[in-house]
């Protein structure tokens, strides 16, 4: 057994004696990989269209964790009877039945890890009112246009107003949060789920990313989002979602 010298000096005589001992050095701690958290895959259900389902499956696949999508057929559940508000996005994770796409989402982030709830404190908050503001982007949505199974429900002129007043005053706002992300860099949620939303009003806005321009931040937000392959992946409908169909529509549907 290894002797340890040690030195100690007496309290009462001020004098320094020198002790040796015999200890035991530790042993060198056995090298244990850590323990890897194992999930089994998730599994994420929801209709074959963006709508609420381009963010939970931007999550999903940026999360980097193993889910079953859409296209597993095996993994199908009947969210009327499945999912706690019998409606979808649902998420299955661990025997966990999880409904309400903001949960879906934070849930997934946070078994992601910090990097998708927000590193720092800052961070996090923007995350969390990202979400929130993509609800609010996503009732604008719902509110001034139709989708594919129904007919606008707002007039011309409430139309009109929404890309004059109420889109620049949303995109003034998030002009000044956004960090002009560069693709490659590992998304919150919250950005992820706004992405979304901003993806959904430029496909039924005319001019593309045109309604961006006034706000280059935003842009380069948006931008950056977008050219990440992991983003590309789901948008070319080959990620464990499939094709997700674009929801809302510039135009109403023909009538039959
Ligand atoms: N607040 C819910 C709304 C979910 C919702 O409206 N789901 C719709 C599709 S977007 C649905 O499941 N509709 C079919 C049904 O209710 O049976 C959420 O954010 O997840």
């Amino acid at each position: 057994m290894p002797t340890v010298t040690t030195t100690v000096t007496s309290a009462t005589a001020g004098t320094t004696t020198t002790v040796t001992t015999t200890k035991a050095t530790p042993a060198p701690a056995p090298a244990v990989a850590a323990a890897a958290p194992t999930y089994a895959p998730f599994v994420l259900q929801y209709f074959d269209v963006m709508a609420k389902g381009l963010g939970p499956t931007l999550v999903a696949e940026h999360s980097g964790l193993a889910y079953k999508g859409n296209t597993d057929k095996e993994s199908r559940v009947n969210y009327k009877t499945v999912s706690p508000f019998m409606q979808q996005p649902v998420l299955i994770f661990d025997g966990l039945v999880v409904s309400q796409t903001v949960a879906i989402m934070n849930y997934i982030g946070r078994k992601a890890g910090k990097h998708m709830e927000g590193e720092t404190d800052v961070a996090y908050a923007n995350s969390q009112m990202f979400i929130a503001e993509a609800e609010d982007l996503y009732a604008g949505l719902l509110k001034y246009f139709a989708t594919i199974g129904r007919p606008c429900r707002c007039t011309t002129d409430e139309k009109a107003a929404y890309w004059a007043e109420v889109v620049p005053k949303h995109f003034a706002c998030l002009e000044k949060m956004v960090s002009a992300s560069a693709a490659g860099v590992p998304y919150t949620v919250g950005e992820l789920y706004l992405y979304s939303m901003l993806h959904q009003i430029i496909l039924v806005s005319v001019g593309s990313a045109a309604v961006l321009a006034a706000f280059p931040t935003l842009l380069s937000f948006y931008e950056g989002v977008e050219a990440h392959p992991v983003t590309q992946k789901v948008l070319a409908g080959t990620s464990n979602m499939g094709v997700l169909r674009q929801y809302f529509q510039a135009t109403d549907p023909e009538s039959k």
